[in-house]
């Protein structure tokens, strides 16, 4: 017989393991909209670590973008951010934020990928708020 301890602990075990699966989804989802901040600005976090998380954000057109580009390794296939929004590449520093702003005035869809090309995301900018 299982006992009434045995079963509750099960249940709770259960949805703790639900909500970790659903935060890290979250956390991992494939695209995510930019936010404004209060000045105006829009800004999104990329999580660097053997690929971008998330891998597609949306942005709004003619708003100045921040990306926060975390790199959780030291791996040099990250190191550098190329696209062809930028005339240099971007060094992200390891284990640790690197800040890129720009501004797209024309919506559209534009990548950016490793220094090696292997990982890759996409900015997609739209025309007016993104909501
Ligand atoms: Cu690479």
């Amino acid at each position: 017989m299982v006992s009434w301890t045995a079963a509750l602990l099960l249940v709770v075990f259960s949805l703790a393991a639900v909500l970790v699966i659903y935060a890290e989804g979250r956390l991992l989802s494939s695209a995510r909209r930019a936010r404004r901040s209060a000045d105006g600005t829009q800004e999104a976090r990329v999580v660097v670590d053997r690929g971008y998380y998330p891998s597609r954000i949306d942005l709004e057109a003619g708003i100045p973008a921040t990306l926060r580009f975390e790199r959780r390794e030291d791996d040099p296939c990250t190191e550098l951010l190329v696209s062809e929004l930028w005339p240099n590449a971007h060094r992200l520093v390891a284990h640790g934020e690197t800040q890129v702003r720009f501004t797209l005035q024309r919506p559209g869809r534009y990548t950016f990928t490793c220094g090696m090309g292997l990982y890759s995301g996409e900015l997609l900018v739209h025309r007016g708020r993104v909501s």
